[in-house]
């Protein structure tokens, strides 16, 4: 405790203790994860006063550039998880294969996956970025772990959460036990329970989608993206309002506070490339998935469950529809019927 207020650290320990059989691994290993998150936190907050804007002048394995606070993020995650003996091996957005602890460091039965700074490209311009992880447990040997142990659905995650810096840096977290959220005291260094038991507003009123790619989306999007712009008059009978900040924590943060669907779908445009969708499975889809699910609301590729998808690939990507349950439910209405319409 801490002046009557439970920190994320007292918070743990007490979730774990009704857990059987558990070593303190887990606890220490999230410990770690929330270290590296602070101080990633200290940098994003300090931006061009430290030197750590603009590109790095390099592209990651999705051909996509990076920012110096891509690779330095990355670089603080790893050096944070490596050393204390809870990882098999790590696996980020920004590197191509998986990460070994390095010889003679102890290894532990967790792998930890990462996209370190989520929406980096709004850095620059000062707006909210974030930081995604999520926790699987070993299922081949901890000695020597491949990428293929990194292959579990989503619904194997033993821990998912994201750290948001925004106004206020928040760690949101769920071990499958609800959603909580922390807000970093930066005065004592430390995370304090701020929105415990955090659920999706059922009902709302607000979609997010890039509508630049409007063109290129498919017919159940577009049927639902028309709808909603038709508001009081149309088929909702209600207005609708629209948000998209290009940065999914904060986007996810926004759904979990007031509710709201965010979409980024597979498109004609994607297809054509041979891609699978926009965001990465192992980084991003299936952590918010966890999350979003475990406040009560739906993650669907508008087709199937995300959790459901038994991943082939330590970088593939996915179609994600998410938010709150009657808007996801509804655009899967739409996907189903599509398809019926399309069969025939
Ligand atoms: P990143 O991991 O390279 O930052 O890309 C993921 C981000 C998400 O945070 C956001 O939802 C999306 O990309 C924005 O994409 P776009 O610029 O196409 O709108
Ligand atoms: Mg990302």
């Amino acid at each position: 405790m801490q002046n009557g207020r439970t920190t994320i650290t007292q918070f743990i320990i007490e979730e774990q203790r009704h857990i059987a059989g558990a070593s303190g691994d887990f606890t220490s290993l999230l410990n770690d994860v929330v270290t590296a998150c602070k101080v990633i936190s200290d940098m994003v907050n300090h931006g061009a006063l430290v030197g750590v804007l603009g590109a790095a002048g390099t592209e990651n394995i999705q051909g996509e550039d990076q920012k110096k606070m891509d690779i330095i993020s990355n670089d603080v995650f790893l050096e944070s998880n490596e050393w204390a003996g809870h990882l098999a091996a790590m696996a980020s957005e920004e590197m191509e294969d998986i990460y070994h602890i390095p010889e003679g460091n102890p290894r532990g039965k967790y792998l930890l996956t990462f996209d370190p700074l989520d929406g980096s490209s709004n850095m620059d311009v000062n707006v909210s970025v974030g930081t995604i992880f999520s926790i699987l447990r070993s299922q081949g040997d901890c000695t020597n772990p491949t990428k293929e142990d990194f292959l579990q659905v989503g619904s194997d995650q033993v821990c998912a959460g994201y750290a948001l810096y925004g106004p206020s840096t928040m760690m949101v977290l769920t071990t499958g036990n609800g959603v909580n959220g922390f807000t970093l005291d930066q005065n004592i260094g430390e995370f304090i329970l701020t929105h415990p038991d955090m659920i999706i507003p059922a009902e709302t009123q607000e979609f997010a989608i890039n509508a630049s790619n409007g063109r290129h989306w498919e017919e159940p999007i577009k049927r639902y993206v028309d709808e909603c712009l038709s508001g009081a008059e149309g088929p909702r009978g209600k207005d609708f309002n629209m948000r998209w900040i290009a940065s999914m924590v904060a986007e996810v943060h926004r759904i979990l506070m007031r509710g709201g669907i965010f979409m980024y779908p597979i498109d004609e445009k994607m297809k054509a490339k041979g891609l699978q969708g926009k965001l990465r499975l192992l980084y991003e889809a299936n952590p918010m998935s966890f999350i979003i699910e475990q406040a009560g609301g739906l993650s669907t590729t508008g087709r199937e469950r995300i959790m459901d998808i038994k991943p082939t690939d330590l970088h593939q990507r996915v179609p994600v529809v998410l938010g709150s349950k009657s808007e996801v439910e509804r655009l899967t209405v739409y996907h189903n019927e599509f398809a019926k319409a399309d069969a025939t």
